[in-house]
């Protein structure tokens, strides 16, 4: 491996558990050692050795304009200048809010969070506390970050790391979440049958990216919308990462379906910490100091990732800035779905808007059994020999590839030309 980062990685490994502040960078599941990143601009990402990659991995979504746009970084700037933190109101919270609100009326209030994890915890509190009720559904492979309740048979590192779930979740919490296979509405109906007023919510990635790609087939956001409303659960769209990457709102916008409450993360904070979740007024008027459900933060609404987002906000509301990635990734999509079927290697490609996932398994993926028959081994080599060209893709079969609107015409050719390469090697 590289000095540069040999050297870094090996510091970090005696500072960090596993050198790392998130497992989910760990390349343990892909056996190349990691890599330190030293700078990124646009579509690429530097390493600690100076050597260049295009970058799909993209800090796992936030970057849907592409490493320090330009715009993103004066913004930052300047709030910076003007104060990094006020434990008060300020005016970009305020916009953001509202930028928020117009482009997804569903939140008819939203509270700014650090991270989707907390907006996830805290929708899911406030679903409780709103119900009375105390049982939460999620689906098997979806990841909604790391708080107790919503960690059983998650996706994310936890599938890539092929834990179970997390020890530490004492065993009275993880009873209250039900964990059913995703696209499966038999058995969410069967769930509601037996235990249907007891649930407080379903929670749900309207299309599933942590096992990788895996959309909602049709009729499922829609049955899960009618069973919710029939019980008096609320339905929670964890848009962490599909808000404002499949088009300028969620993946309400595209299919449809509107939920009582949705969580947001990544793209609104424009790489900085940022989480939200929102919905329903009579809901969301439950929340401390308004109702009784508490939630805070010190860094919640800080104004450097309020500036962020803000400016990466606007910049996606241009006109053609979802249809420039729309064609690009349809390009990189046919692009290594043909080469796969000419080199005759089994696998997939699956894609919404501007995530993707290659699996080496014969398709369809529709649930988080069908993407753990993906050969993983597999991928970790071709993983391993896309970075060696050049090429940086998420460390984990199970993880989305992040397009961006700094991806050119050129990086994707230059993509398929390195993906031949790598499938033809395997
Ligand atoms: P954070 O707490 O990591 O900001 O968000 C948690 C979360 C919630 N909901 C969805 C749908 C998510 O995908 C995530 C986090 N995504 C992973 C990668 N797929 C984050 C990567 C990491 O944990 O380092």
């Amino acid at each position: 491996m590289p000095e540069g980062s040999r050297l870094l990685m090996e510091r970090a490994r005696g500072l960090m558990p596993g050198g790392v502040s998130s497992p989910a960078r760990s390349f343990r599941a892909v056996a190349v050692e990691p890599i330190v990143a030293a700078r990124a601009q646009g579509s690429h990402l530097w390493d600690a050795d100076g050597r260049q990659y295009i970058d799909y991995l993209l800090a796992f979504g936030p970057l849907i304009l592409g490493h320090a746009h330009p715009q993103v970084v004066a913004a930052v700037q300047e709030a910076a200048a003007r104060g990094t933190a006020y434990g008060l109101t300020h005016e970009l919270e305020v916009e953001l809010a509202s930028l928020i609100r117009e482009a997804l009326p569903s939140l008819e209030l939203v509270r700014f969070v650090n991270s989707g994890t907390e907006a996830t915890m805290s929708a899911l509190r406030l679903a409780r506390a709103y119900t009375g009720r105390h049982k939460v559904v999620k689906f098997e492979g979806c990841y909604h970050g790391h708080a107790d309740g919503l960690l059983a048979r998650a996706g994310s590192g936890v599938a890539t790391l092929g834990l179970p779930d997390s020890p530490g979740v004492p065993p009275s919490y993880a009873a209250e979440t039900i964990v059913l296979p995703y696209n499966d509405l038999a058995a969410l109906s069967r769930a509601f049958d037996q235990q249907g007023e007891q649930i407080a919510a379903v929670i749900v990635e309207p299309v599933a990216a942590n096992m990788g790609v895996v959309p909602p087939e049709p009729g499922f956001l829609e049955g899960l919308r009618q069973v919710t409303q029939r019980y008096g659960v609320l339905l929670v769209f964890d848009e962490v990462v599909t808000g404002f990457r499949l088009c300028y709102g969620g993946a309400q916008t595209v299919y449809g379906v509107v939920p009582d409450l949705t969580c947001l993360g990544k793209v609104i904070g424009g790489g900085l910490p940022v989480g939200a979740y929102g919905g329903r007024r009579d809901v969301m008027e439950m929340v401390a100091p308004l109702g009784p459900v508490y939630q805070a933060g010190t860094l919640a609404g800080n104004p450097l990732a309020m500036a962020a987002g803000v400016a990466t906000l606007r910049l996606l509301r241009e006109e053609g800035a979802y249809r420039r990635l729309e064609e690009l990734s349809a390009r990189l999509e046919s692009g290594l779905a043909a080469t796969l079927a000419e080199l005759g290697v089994p696998g997939t490609v699956q894609r919404v808007g501007s995530l993707l996932t290659l699996f080496f398994v014969s398709g369809p993926v529709r649930d988080y059994a069908s993407a753990r028959g993906a050969d993983t081994g597999r991928f970790a080599r071709f993983f391993a020999a896309m970075l060696e060209q050049g090429v940086l893709l998420p460390p984990s079969q199970f993880e989305a590839w992040f397009l961006s609107l700094a991806h050119s015409q050129e990086d994707v050719e230059a993509t398929l030309a390195a993906a031949r390469r790598a499938l033809a090697g395997l």
